[in-house]
């Protein structure tokens, strides 16, 4: 049988497609504009597997919309600073630079093979000057907002990296990029203020819970992490100042038998009385050393030294002992907590531990055999029977007996209802060299200085090797000439501020500056972005659920409230793909598993890799390539394109006199597409195509015939539906269907197959009712009528209420959609 030279084809509609640029985004284009976004690649080596799965999956989406008519923007650029190219840089004793273009040149070339539809007229790198000129202006547009601000703190440490990580980047402890054991460290740091729209962050994803993946709306809820309670004051005799705690449980404070402050926080060391110092401080030692995945074990055993004071309970008026613990966290809430064991594991834990007094104060379900009970349940010992007390909530739900307790705190003012956020700030600050630098320059007259708009960008001095090898302080601290500056305000001597911005502030504007790639005036044209804007859909890894993705939509509420975009979320809609994984396993090179991309590729040809992808199943789904048949997806593909030479039809046939069985299924099939393609169902869309061409192929050898117009249609169908998904084989029947003879043109943006309605009405069968046995009527019914309908229309037809004759009716048997048996 016929096959087609993959190779020569591939050279070929590349050389086509480089004149046409048929995916180029027209700004001025009155068609209606969608903008379709898959995340931006860091730039260490060339495409891989997972790249071609995402590109392949997006471009089914990107390629459609084209054909439907749209304005299409389809845009890729490079994520090109950071951690591996500085690490390369440091092995290779070069400038991170060679290494970073080097591998973008690659990587370009490869997604032009793979015919992915990206604008590159639109690509950019963040670690170009031209870009970072303006990540720093928005940096410093934040701190004038009040939004980046410097401050000293405990912070997470990578040690291996040695750099400070924002808590985002911390995964149970370990560094997110290299997996060391993260330590804490007191530094000054760079924050920005994203605690200012925590609520905002959070009511935002009410509104894209229907277009996001569940898991990632979910990831950021808990992320933000709301809570709605009470900080209550506990006052201490001979301080002026109370104990506030914060508590989720308020209701529960007839049950606080002691209270509880976080070992290491300033408040801990104040409140402790002179006879307990010593041990106090011996136990802060032993805990300082411990890191703080031991500290959150949950198994690890209940510790802690009574700080020898006493606190007064607002409710009860009872004396209860003060002591620290490092099950309490220093930096949440107030660092200090109501011990209530009756309501809380660690507290039960820890009064059991101690031998502290414990008292319940919701009735437990009879079957529950824990300890701690924090459920539902009426409210018991509130005040305990027999004693008095000014409140009382027995027998109160845990919600109303919240309310009544907070009620009360306001009124006697001994405490606030409040709600809380697990969110911290964002810790933007690094120590590296491969970074945007913080515009800031410090002066001993005028402290800190913005650097002047048109002093920006501040570009990062010529440093390589083993001037980056790091040394816990940035490395841009040794570049001398470059640190030296004078102070903008004051002419005096001053220094630059060594440290740069975390990658991911490059990655939370970048979706703006595509619509304005080239603009050397703003970071982006308000009007453009406007236009194009919110993306419509947003396709990458679940990977990024918290940190990216709450960056961007941070971002985005700023920049809307300084008047620069006209909307506050920047992605309407996200899909996240699968992980392409091998023999049951994630690639890795311990394993040997990995599956090279470029010889796949190579050995199967850029549309069966494709389509091997988009076909494996639910994009959301991993793809064991093991399991894959790249080879059996380009035996389809040859099907297919065998049929573009079979069709001896001219172009200007009419199809409306083509064969009803067959145009039928074509109108069908272009009719499901599009429904396929919008609900993301694409290996679906694949196998419905795969039905066309075993019935075009039916027709031409067993039916109508090749020459029957209805062929040419459903061939030209198949053509059509392939181009979102194998380019190239699209186009090689495009042409060989005479539709594209001196390839002026691509079968990328024919358009999209016109449906003859009538074509969809469905075909009906004839259902015969029988009543007393004798056939009385036949309906014409839709082949998949219910049973209660075809019922109901056999007992409605005029000719069957003749044969009843009045009679009652005993049974009716159904077999839908063919027979109706009535029993008079
Ligand atoms: C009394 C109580 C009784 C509590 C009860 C819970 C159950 P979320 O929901 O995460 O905000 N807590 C407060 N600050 C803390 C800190 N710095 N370190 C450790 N634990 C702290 O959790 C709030 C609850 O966690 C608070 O409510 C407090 O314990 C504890 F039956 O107060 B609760």
């Amino acid at each position: 049988a016929a096959t087609y030279d993959i190779a020569a084809t591939e050279t070929k509609w590349q050389q086509v497609w480089d004149d046409l640029q048929p995916f180029r985004a027209d700004d001025d284009s009155p068609r209606e504009k969608r903008y379709a976004l898959t995340m931006f690649p860091y730039p260490s080596g060339d495409l891989h597997m997972g790249h071609a799965e995402v590109f392949a999956l997006h471009d089914v989406v990107a390629r459609y919309w084209w054909q439907r008519g749209y304005e299409v923007l389809n845009p890729m650029g490079f994520d090109s600073f950071g951690l591996p190219a500085e690490n390369a840089a440091i092995r290779n004793d070069e400038h991170p630079d060679t290494y970073t273009r080097a591998n973008i040149a690659r990587s370009i070339e490869s997604c032009q093979k793979y015919a992915a539809s990206f604008d590159w007229t639109r690509t950019f790198n963040t670690s170009d000057p031209e870009y970072y000129r303006w990540t720093q202006w928005l940096f410093l547009k934040f701190y004038e907002r009040g939004l980046a601000y410097r401050k000293n703190s405990p912070v997470n440490w990578c040690p291996q990296d040695q750099t400070v990580l924002a808590n985002e980047q911390v995964v149970n402890g370990f560094c997110e990029r290299c997996g060391a054991e993260v330590t804490k460290k007191e530094l000054t740091q760079w924050y920005f203020k994203i605690t200012d729209y925590a609520q905002e962050l959070l009511d935002g994803l009410d509104e894209l819970e229907s277009t996001w993946p569940d898991r990632v709306v979910t990831a950021q809820r808990n992320w933000i992490g709301r809570s709605e309670g009470a900080h209550v004051d506990f006052v201490v005799e001979g301080r002026d100042e109370p104990i506030t705690v914060y508590t989720t449980r308020p209701d529960t404070i007839f049950g606080t038998t002691f209270m509880v402050v976080a070992v290491d926080s300033p408040l801990a060391a104040d409140l402790v009385s002179d006879g307990q110092r010593a041990s106090f401080e011996a136990y802060r030692d032993e805990i300082r050393k411990a890191s703080d995945i031991e500290r959150l074990a949950t198994d690890r055993p209940k510790t802690g030294v009574d700080l020898g004071i006493t606190a007064t309970n607002p409710v009860t008026g009872a004396q209860i002992p003060v002591w620290a613990t490092d099950y309490v966290l220093a930096d949440y809430g107030t660092g200090a907590v109501m011990g209530v064991p009756g309501g809380d594991q660690r507290d039960w834990e820890f009064a059991t531990q101690m031998g502290l007094p414990i008292v319940r104060t919701t009735e437990v379900p009879a079957d529950f055999d824990g300890e701690a009970y924090s459920g539902e349940g009426a409210t018991i010992n509130s005040p305990a029977p027999g004693s008095q007390a000014p409140l009382d909530i027995n027998g109160m739900a845990v919600a109303d007996a919240k309310s009544a307790t907070i009620e009360f705190l306001e009124q006697q003012q001994t405490g606030q209802g409040t709600v809380n956020f697990r969110l911290r700030d964002w810790l933007l600050s690094r120590q590296r060299y491969w970074g945007a630098p913080i515009p800031i320059i410090h002066c001993p007259v005028d402290g800190e200085v913005p650097v002047p708009d048109d002093q920006l960008p501040v570009t990062l001095p010529m440093l390589k090797g083993a001037d980056l090898k790091p040394k816990g302080t940035s490395p841009l601290g040794g570049a001398a000439e470059w640190v030296n500056v004078a102070c903008p305000t004051c002419g005096g001597p001053a220094t630059r501020d060594t440290d740069t911005m975390d990658t991911f502030v490059d990655s939370s504007w970048y979706m703006f500056r595509y619509c304005s790639p080239n603009d050397d005036t703003q970071a982006f044209d308000t009007d453009k972005v406007n236009a194009w804007m919110p993306i419509n859909l947003y396709v990458g890894g679940v990977e990024h659920a918290v940190l990216h993705l709450l960056y961007g939509r941070f971002f985005t509420k700023v920049l809307n409230d300084m008047g620069l975009v006209g909307f506050r979320e920047p992605w309407s809609a996200q899909l996240n793909q699968g992980f392409v994984i091998n023999q049951g396993k994630k690639m890795s090179k311990s394993l040997g598993n990995g599956v090279n991309l470029g010889d796949q590729l190579g050995a199967f040809g850029v549309d069966a890799v494709r389509l091997t992808l988009v076909f494996a199943g639910p994009p959301e789904d991993d793809i064991d390539w093991a399991n894959m048949s790249p080879d059996g997806s380009l035996r389809f593909l040859q099907r297919a394109w065998r049929l573009s030479g079979d069709v001896t039809s001219a172009p200007e046939v009419d199809v409306a006199t083509g064969d009803v069985a067959l145009r039928r299924t074509t109108a069908r099939t272009v009719h499901d597409a599009a429904e396929l393609v919008e609900t993301y169902r694409f290996n679906v869309l694949v196998a419905r195509v795969m039905e066309l061409v075993n019935a075009t192929r039916k027709a031409i050898d067993s039916g109508c015939g090749p020459a029957d117009p209805a062929v040419r249609e459903a061939t030209e169908t198949v053509a059509i539906l392939l181009s979102l998904v194998a380019p190239y084989t699209a186009e090689e029947m495009w042409e060989r269907l005479g539709r594209n003879p001196s390839r002026q043109t691509t079968v990328a943006r024919a358009g999209w197959p016109a449906v003859d309605e009538a074509l969809l009405v469905e075909d009906t069968v004839t259902a015969i009712v029988q009543v007393k046995g004798k056939v009385k009527g036949r309906l014409e019914v839709s082949p998949d009528i219910s049973e209660a309908d075809l019922e109901a229309a056999a007992l409605a037809d005029e000719g069957v209420q003749r044969a009843i004759d009045g009679a009652t009716v005993r049974k009716v048997i159904v077999r839908a959609p063919k027979l109706v048996n009535i029993v008079v």
